[in-house]
């Protein structure tokens, strides 16, 4: 069992360019409401680290968790989700643009974990999304979310959609559960040793 990640809230911004320097920095992004907040708080083990919410829109601006100790300068980054119907169109267009800019040209930005809702599979606007990321140079990897709310009787075929929908092997998504628990342990060692050897 992989220890909880030792994480800590270091500061928020509205723009990238409004942040600390960092030294390698890990993004966790997807649709709104995909449950990025609640896997910081599953990976630390503490409730309320991230700001969670049942409505879609509960992360508005860049969030850095900072792996202690302080000022160590490996992060993990959490952002906004795209996609949030509810905001206006104004309010869509400027956090497309801060996440955008985020993602493309912030230099100590090492990569990212792209989550999919495990229990829908990836929507057409997360299929888009992975689209775009191919065209810009950071690595990611995908996690699928809330394994629990999957009938073990559909496990499987789901497992299958989803991987065949991303174009990608089934060893390439790691399956987590916040509110359970599942995978959590070895998602933590892997984000450990990305931001300590990378
Ligand atoms: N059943 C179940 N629900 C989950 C899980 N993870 C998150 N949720 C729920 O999904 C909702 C959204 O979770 P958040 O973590 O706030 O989602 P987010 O991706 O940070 O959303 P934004 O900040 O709006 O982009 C909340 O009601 C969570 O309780 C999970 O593993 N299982
Ligand atoms: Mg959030």
């Amino acid at each position: 069992m992989a220890s909880p990640l030792n994480l800590e809230f270091l500061q928020s911004a509205a723009k990238s360019d409004q942040l600390p320097e960092g030294k390698v920095e890990l993004a966790v992004i997807g649709r709104s409401n995909v449950g990025k907040s609640s896997l910081i708080n599953a990976l630390a083990n503490r409730k309320k680290l991230a700001r969670t919410s049942k409505t879609p829109g509960a992360t508005k601006l860049i969030n850095i968790y900072e792996l202690q100790p302080a000022g160590s300068g490996l992060w993990l980054v959490d952002l906004p989700g795209y996609g949030f119907a509810k905001a206006s169109a104004n309010e869509q267009t400027r956090w497309k643009n801060m996440i955008d800019k985020y993602l493309t040209e912030r230099e100590t930005l090492q990569g990212a974990l792209v989550l999919i809702d495990g229990a829908v599979g990836p929507t057409d606007l997360d299929l888009q999304t992975v689209d775009w990321l191919q065209t810009i140079d950071l690595p990611y990897n995908f996690v699928a979310t809330k394994s629990d709310k999957v009938r073990p009787s559909k496990s499987a075929k789901r497992r299958n959609d989803l991987t065949r929908k991303l174009g990608v092997q089934k060893s390439e998504v790691r399956w987590v559960s916040a509110e359970k628990g599942t995978g959590i342990s070895e998602l933590r060692g892997e984000i450990r040793e990305f931001l300590l050897d990378t």
